[in-house]
């Protein structure tokens, strides 16, 4: 009995926080957040850890002076509503910064930012 209890309380130690972090939350990103890459991506992908509604979800990507480096608004995936991606103009070497504004289904909203960098040849 004691044991059972024990899990009981082990279990909601596990996943209560899990349920309190429901918002929609960078899961992972096509380039990796913080990674360098050898060639230039031509395009951004982020995937969320929750579904985004469209209009209030968006990412801008600028270099190191500041200058948008997008070519064209970012766009939620119509196949998968937790990905969101943005495509890139030819990426000369240098440091890129990501900017993401996301609003879940659940109406949280949640951003964030990362850089990547693109190796120098
Ligand atoms: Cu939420």
């Amino acid at each position: 009995m004691r044991f059972v209890a024990t899990m009981f309380v082990l279990l909601a130690i596990i996943i209560v926080p899990v349920a309190v972090r429901a918002h929609a939350f960078l899961d992972h990103a096509d380039p990796a957040v913080g990674s360098t890459v050898p060639t230039a991506p031509p395009v951004v992908h982020i995937w969320f850890t929750q579904e985004l509604e469209p209009a209030f979800s968006w990412i801008r990507v600028t270099d190191k002076a500041g200058a948008a480096v997008s070519d064209g608004p970012s766009a939620v995936d119509p196949t998968n509503n937790q990905e969101m991606d943005i495509k890139l103009k030819p990426l000369p070497p240098g440091t890129y910064t990501v900017k993401w504004h996301a609003l879940s289904v659940d109406t949280h909203t949640t951003q964030g930012d990362f850089t990547f960098q693109v190796k120098g040849s």
